[in-house]
């Protein structure tokens, strides 16, 4: 058997059980800010996941909740901020620099 063999086989077993150990994980899921639009606008996800705001356009945007709960921050061109969202509900927010671009957030 070839060491490379070996450690293939044997990084196999020392998965398995971190694998089958992990409960149910929290998932990162991806905002893009392109075009002065948040994409997905709408975007359904799951109590304990977050949401990680990306801005890909020269213009500085935010995301901001309406009820002001959370906010990203301002952000320049290529600058991220993630928010984790650990209640059921509907998370309507807006960029507060462009008050026209809205998104919701839906919590299940
Ligand atoms: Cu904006």
């Amino acid at each position: 058997m070839s060491s490379l063999t070996r450690r293939q086989i044997l990084s196999g077993l020392t998965l398995l059980p971190l694998l089958t150990a992990l409960p149910a994980r929290s998932a990162t899921l991806a905002v893009v800010i392109k075009g002065m639009k948040f994409n997905p606008a709408t975007l359904q996800i799951a109590a304990g996941d977050s949401v990680t705001f990306t801005n890909e356009d020269g213009a500085p945007h935010t995301a901001t909740a309406d009820d002001k709960s959370w906010d990203t921050g301002r952000l320049s061109r290529g600058n991220a901020a993630s928010i984790t969202f650990a209640a059921p509900g509907r998370y309507a927010y807006h960029c507060a620099v462009h008050p026209s671009m809205k998104g919701v957030i839906i919590v299940a």
